[in-house]
């Protein structure tokens, strides 16, 4: 986080974290074309021949809320192929919430479970508490056979303290939830530590309700 108080500035550093080829990317692009053009910044992915994600990618977004506060979001994903480990645990330096962006599909189970693990051990090696980091899960690729069950996603999502969110990141299904729960319970964590709602005078309805219309966010895709 960078706080600009004069400036009346917040600066959040959110992260897209999970295996390879979850739809990270696609989140980022979705997220990209759902925006309006004025509070987007452009979207830079650095991709190689193969469509894969060489680094990261990050797309800056800002909302004006009125003259009270600019927030402004820089969201990063990281790539996902095991050579790039200790890429993923710079990117997750100074992060202020994560979205683990999951495959929904049986087989990706493994993978999945992996990239998380791998997630708490850079968080800690960065001096970040696993516990108390602002988090979401989305259950990406819904639109596939052979996923894992609404049930099983409910049974997650009673026993986790993250919320779980379902998605098609390919046709902007659950993007913009994902980013605007994560932004809550982001808001909600900063509120504790630095007061940030006594200071700005705004809430974290009024944050919400501010983001969506700044960023001018359409629906659907
Ligand atoms: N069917 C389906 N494919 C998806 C979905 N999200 C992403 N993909 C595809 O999965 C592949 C990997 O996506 P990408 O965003 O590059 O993954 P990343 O490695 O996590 O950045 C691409 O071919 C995407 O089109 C989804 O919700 N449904
Ligand atoms: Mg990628």
């Amino acid at each position: 986080m960078q706080l600009d108080f004069a400036a009346k500035q917040l600066t959040l550093k959110l992260v897209y974290y999970g295996p390879a080829l979850s739809g990270k990317t696609t989140n980022l692009q979705a997220l990209h074309r759902l925006v309006a053009p004025t509070a987007r910044g452009q979207l830079m992915t650095l991709e190689t021949r193969e469509d894969r994600t060489l680094f990261f990618d990050l797309l800056p977004l800002t909302a004006q809320l009125s003259d009270a506060l600019q927030v402004r979001l820089k969201v990063f994903t990281v790539p996902g192929q095991l050579v790039h480990n200790a890429t993923r645990r710079i990117i997750l330096q100074g992060v202020d919430g994560v979205a683990f962006i999951a495959d929904s599909q049986i087989i990706e189970t493994r993978h999945n479970q992996e990239a998380f693990r791998e997630m708490c051990g850079h968080l800690q090696a960065n001096g970040l508490s696993v516990e108390d980091l602002p988090m979401v899960l989305q259950l990406n690729k819904r639109d596939l056979p052979n996923i894992r069950s609404d049930e099983e996603l409910r049974a997650l999502s009673a026993r986790t303290r993250e919320p779980v969110i379902p998605s098609i990141a390919t046709q902007g299904v659950g993007v913009v939830e994902t980013l605007l729960s994560l932004l809550d319970l982001v808001w909600l964590d900063l509120d504790r530590k630095h007061g940030l709602q006594a200071k700005f005078g705004v809430s974290s309805e009024a944050l919400l309700t501010g983001v969506r219309e700044a960023l001018g966010i359409r629906e659907g895709a």
